[in-house]
């Protein structure tokens, strides 16, 4: 009944939240995005180069963008910032090699006005896998500690399983204004 009442409350509140996903190609962006909607089903419209969902998350609409993230269309990243409200970087926790590509394209991202008043989640995803970075490393090797104009958070998780992915979520929603 509560869950019922709180759909059709939904319907009502016509507040959205922009949130894009980015990161490179593999990291677990579009299991993310599916993963969220195995709790709350609206909407799906793949399109060439993304997908976006409509997400329902403890009353909160979202509108989820899976960007791609191979190299040629990371160009294009660009074109989804405006209104973008919350910043999703999935990362791969087991590609050494690429953290610093992810690197690179996150403060190429942040320097975007557009974003100066988002903010940034950081999924260190598969850490079911052996030989994962930590969460921890992560952050310190994107130096996330010096991002000063957006606010961030980072959180380990395995989009598999789900886990880690609604504590991701209940930061997001707490930095909703209501
Ligand atoms: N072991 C493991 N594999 C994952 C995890 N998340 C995603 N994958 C796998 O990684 C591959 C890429 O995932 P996908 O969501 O397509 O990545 P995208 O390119 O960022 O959208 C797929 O084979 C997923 O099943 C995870 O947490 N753990
Ligand atoms: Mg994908």
């Amino acid at each position: 009944m509560g869950l019922l009442f709180a759909k059709f409350w939904s319907l009502f509140s016509s507040e959205e939240h922009k949130v894009i996903i980015v990161g490179l190609d593999n990291a677990g962006k579009t299991t993310i995005l599916y993963q969220f909607l195995m709790n709350e089903v609206v909407h799906t419209s793949p399109t060439i180069g993304s997908n976006v969902e409509e997400v329902l998350w403890k009353n909160i609409r979202f509108i989820m963008w899976d960007i791609g993230g191979q190299e040629s269309l990371r160009a294009s990243w660009s074109t989804y910032y405006s209104n973008t409200e919350f910043v999703i970087l999935v990362i791969d926790s087991t590609d050494r090699e690429r953290l610093s590509i992810t690197k690179e394209e996150l403060y190429k991202m942040l320097a975007f006005e557009d974003l100066k008043k988002s903010f940034l989640l950081v999924y260190a995803n598969k850490q079911d896998l052996k030989g994962a970075m930590t969460a921890a490393e992560i952050s310190y090797q994107l130096n996330l500690t010096s991002i000063k104009e957006q606010g961030w958070h980072i959180q380990g998780c395995c989009a598999l399983t789900g886990e880690g992915l609604y504590q991701g979520l209940d930061w997001i929603g707490s930095r909703i204004k209501r």
